[in-house]
């Protein structure tokens, strides 16, 4: 069931050496208005993203950043290879190393396309973007897309205390300096609510499914199995108590060094539910409250993501 994760530490291991040496101006560039960093992402990369051919056995977890997405990458990378144990002899020519690739869409060399002509079905695909800004070739082949939601003050309270743990983005000296950025489109990968409505648009299509944070941390053993039948993979008892089990904050904090380096802790911070208490001003809370009403209130995900219940103080 391990995989080695060499390509994830390795990457972050790169981007955090390169960033050190850069000012804090230097570190995002824009593509269609919205920002990157530079040590991970670049425009070469987005331009032959354009061309990139889904294949319609594809598994595609979409999620903004600090939703939980190396969680839920874990969960399906992990009920893939479940299945594929029971379906084995996959041929393939490609040895090791080519099969392992850095499983978010946006991020690597231009050439990663090329490489993942070569990995096997089904392919776990990440990926932070907006809907408009993924390959058409995705909604054309009807891929299943696994969206993953998160209430919008603990992704902002996630987000604020990584961008403060990597060099690869930039620091803020204050919560309120970054609670202004967050609210805006000078966001890296862009705005939460403008991500959030565009997604809506498609939370009622059949091949895509709607999952919270909230919901995983409350029954990760309902989540896992939702998600296992949504992809038709059938489980046994044991099968799926692996999956819960490693698949446990505890468990992937510990196993973090191996997966994501150095950097491990910064990746696995806390995993809890409403830290954002911690950092919230009441005008914050006001701003927050109105910016969701207005982006997304009473709409499919809006009512998905319970603000009610995970938000209001
Ligand atoms: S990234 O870097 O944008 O891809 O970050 P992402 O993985 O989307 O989100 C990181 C947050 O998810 C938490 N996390 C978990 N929570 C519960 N259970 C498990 N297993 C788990 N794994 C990661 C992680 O701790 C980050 O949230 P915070 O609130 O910062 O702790």
């Amino acid at each position: 069931m391990e995989k080695s994760g060499k390509k994830i530490a390795d990457l972050v291991d790169k981007a955090e050496a390169e960033a050190s040496t850069m000012r804090r101006d230097e570190l995002l560039f824009s593509y269609n208005g919205t920002p990157y960093p530079v040590t991970v992402c670049s425009p070469e990369t987005f331009r032959a993203l354009e061309s990139f051919e889904a294949r319609s056995d594809d598994i595609i977890l979409a999620a903004y950043p600090k939703s939980g997405t190396n969680w839920l990458s874990q969960i399906l990378t992990d009920l893939v290879t479940v299945s594929q144990k029971k379906t084995q002899d996959r041929e393939s020519s490609a040895n090791d190393e080519e099969l392992e690739e850095f499983p978010y869409l946006e991020v690597g060399d231009a050439e990663k396309y090329e490489r993942m002509t070569k990995l096997p079905s089904p392919r776990v695909i990440v990926t932070h973007l907006r809907p408009e800004n993924l390959p058409k070739s995705i909604f054309k082949n009807k891929v299943k897309i696994l969206l993953l939601i998160r209430n919008p003050k603990d992704v902002a309270t996630s987000y604020y205390h990584f961008s403060n743990g990597l060099a690869s983005f930039p620091s803020y000296e204050t919560w309120d300096d970054f609670f202004t950025d967050f609210m805006s489109k000078r966001m890296v990968w862009g705005c939460y609510f403008e991500y959030l409505s565009k997604w809506n648009k498609y939370a009622d299509e059949e091949n895509v499914m709607t999952i919270t944070y909230e919901e995983l941390k409350e029954n990760r053993v309902l989540g896992v199995q939702k998600i296992a039948a949504f992809l038709g993979i059938s489980l046994t008892e044991e099968e799926l108590q692996l999956v819960v089990e490693r698949s446990s904050f505890q468990a992937m904090k510990k196993n973090s060094q191996k997966t994501h380096g150095a950097f491990g802790d910064i990746f696995f911070r806390k995993g809890d539910v409403s830290d954002w208490k911690n950092l919230f001003s009441e005008d914050q809370n006001e701003k927050m409250d109105k910016a969701f009403e207005e982006y997304v209130g009473g709409t499919k995900l809006g009512k998905k993501l319970k603000y009610e219940v995970y938000c209001k103080a």
